[in-house]
């Protein structure tokens, strides 16, 4: 089943709110899958998709992260971001295209990749940071969480202006225009005992960037 925006809001527009006071928008569609439908994706996700450990530049050193990452395109690639060189690998059929299609409808936009991270539990989370591939193009990332609900914090990069939300399971929201220039997000840890929880962030991909295509 798949359930038009924010039905357990008090507005069925409330997608069309702009979470974020300035400088950037930030939409939240709300749970937008019944939770059978999502647990089902997750467990599909969690088994097929080929899951690793991110790299990240630490004070000149690399290191790897306990939170896996995978990322999806419209066709394979390779490309540095952070200093760090990253495969983007072929979509596969299954569950991620399925929901890649629901969510460019749900959204009304189209995507050609998408990066899914795995957090294990709530030691696990992801820092301060803007998606650059975005902040050139304003381009429009859709992210949709499944598993446990984790705190998604948005920080404005001059003000320090705070904004936090909980991500469910099932819920999509939406970060558009200039929002990536002006605002760091991350997904805070917790010492709470929480389970796995999966993003998936639906982005466009700069065409410039396929510099160093591989494959076909
Ligand atoms: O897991 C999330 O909801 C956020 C992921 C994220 O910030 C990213 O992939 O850039």
């Amino acid at each position: 089943m798949w359930i038009s925006p924010n039905t357990d809001l008090f507005s069925e527009q409330a997608h069309l709110l702009n979470l974020l006071p300035k400088d950037g928008v930030l939409n939240d569609y709300g749970r937008v899958m019944a939770t059978e439908e999502g647990d089902n994706y997750f467990t599909e996700l969690r088994g097929d998709v080929a899951w690793q450990p991110d790299s990240a530049l630490l004070n000149g050193r690399l290191i790897k992260t306990a939170r896996e990452v995978v990322w999806y395109a419209d066709s394979p690639f390779r490309y540095i971001h952070s200093g760090v060189e990253r495969q983007a690998l072929q979509w596969q059929g299954g569950s991620l295209l399925q929901l890649k299609r629901k969510i460019e409808e749900l959204t009304v936009q189209r995507y050609n990749s998408c990066l899914l991270n795995l957090y294990h539990d709530g030691s696990q989370g992801i820092g301060w940071h803007a998606d650059v591939e975005a902040i050139e193009s304003n381009d429009v990332i859709a992210s949709l969480s499944l598993g446990a609900a984790r705190k998604f914090a948005l920080k404005h990069k001059a003000t320090g202006e705070l904004r936090e939300l909980t991500l469910e399971h099932g819920q999509v929201i939406v970060m558009r225009g200039e929002t990536q220039r002006h605002w760091l997000h991350s997904v805070m840890k917790t010492k709470q005992s929480v389970g796995p929880r999966i993003s998936l962030t639906f982005r466009c991909f700069p065409e410039q960037w396929r510099t160093q295509r591989y494959g076909a």
